[in-house]
């Protein structure tokens, strides 16, 4: 019988190949772990421990915000405030940064999470995740600000999302390709089960909210009007829908056998005037450098997302990403 590679154990080796680095990097994923450990035990228990539902609240962005959303920020804060790894913290859930409390030692990163992406989902019994982001803190600042986050996505020193479905996933990566890590919830550790994922050039399966067809701009209605045209039509192949509403589940559905995954930005977003619905620094960003890490694609309307300069830390941004060929048919729609 063998132990197999902990998380612990990988980024450890991982660790020595990052410039720079210092058993700071470790321990910061190792806090974030923590936290994805809990959050899973707590979404696993759902009703019994009385954390569904929602608070009496909606966040920064104006959206109703679960209870779970609400628990989930408290325990990255917790896990991640008090240990010296990061500057500072910034999530969907606060308006504001998180600052390491006074007296705490501060840490050489700066961490960006989407605490409970999907949250929705969570009372239905649909799977959920945490998304995080990685970014080096500014050499000799004291108390970082949000100026200091405003990072393109090509500056990430790591990401990634932890999946709570039927089994919890943590999926990683460094800038070196992406693994995943499943919980074994008996022995307590995220154990190694995938490297080197890649994610299929071409798909036949695509996800979007069909709900909010009637908004879409003409690049975004073209490219799914062809495709469910199926075998009769210019692709010359059926196509698969699938729209979990949970973009952890899609990413990972993607990872696992190739896909797209839009949303985009439309005319009814526009009308509020949002650019989109995903937010580009703690949602776009991350997923954007697994999903180019596993060879595949993520754009913005026709744009690369990693290398949009942010304006805003909750500035939200169309997103398409996936299956290499797919996504940059379409962005070259946006092009014509
Ligand atoms: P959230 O961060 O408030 O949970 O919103 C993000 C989620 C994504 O996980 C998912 O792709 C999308 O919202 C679903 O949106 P919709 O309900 O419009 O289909
Ligand atoms: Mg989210």
């Amino acid at each position: 019988m063998r132990i197999g590679t902990t998380l612990t154990s990988y980024i450890l080796r991982k660790q020595r190949d990052i410039e720079g680095a210092s058993g700071t990097f470790t321990g910061l994923l190792n806090d974030i772990a923590v936290a994805c450990k809990k959050i899973a035990d707590l979404v696993n228990k759902g009703d019994l421990v009385n954390v569904l539902g929602s608070v009496d609240a909606t966040n920064v962005q104006g959206e109703q915000q679960k209870k779970l959303d609400v628990i989930s920020n408290q325990l990255m804060i917790e896990a991640l405030e008090g240990n010296g790894h990061i500057a500072a913290l910034a999530s969907e859930e606060m308006e504001d940064l998180h600052h390491v409390p006074d007296g705490a030692r501060r840490g050489r990163y700066l961490l960006l999470c989407d605490p409970l992406d999907g949250s929705s989902n969570v009372d239905v019994n649909v799977s959920v995740g945490t998304i995080f982001s990685i970014l080096r803190a500014p050499e000799g600042v004291e108390a970082p600000q949000i100026a200091d986050f405003l990072k393109p996505g090509v500056e990430q020193i790591a990401a990634g999302y932890c999946l709570y479905g039927p089994s919890t996933m943590l999926v990683l990566t460094t800038g070196d390709g992406v693994s995943a890590f499943t919980l074994d919830r008996d022995f307590g550790e995220f154990l190694l089960t995938k490297e080197n994922i890649t994610i299929p050039a071409d798909t036949a399966e695509f996800a979007i909210n069909a709900s909010n067809q009637r908004f879409w701009e003409p690049p975004v209605a073209r490219y799914i009007e062809e495709c469910l045209q199926g075998a009769d039509g210019p692709r010359g192949k059926n196509f698969n829908m699938r729209w979990v509403a949970s973009m952890v589940a899609e990413v990972h559905r993607i990872l696992t056998r190739g896909g797209i995954f839009m949303y985009p930005g439309d005319k009814r977003l526009k009308a509020v005037g949002k650019a989109g619905k995903l937010r580009l620094m703690y949602e776009a960003n991350p997923m954007a450098f697994i999903v180019e890490q596993a060879g595949g694609t993520a754009v913005c309307d026709g744009q690369r997302i990693m290398e949009i300069q942010p304006d805003e830390l909750h500035q939200r941004i169309p997103v398409m990403l996936g299956s290499r060929n797919e996504v940059e048919r379409l962005a070259s729609y946006f092009q014509t």
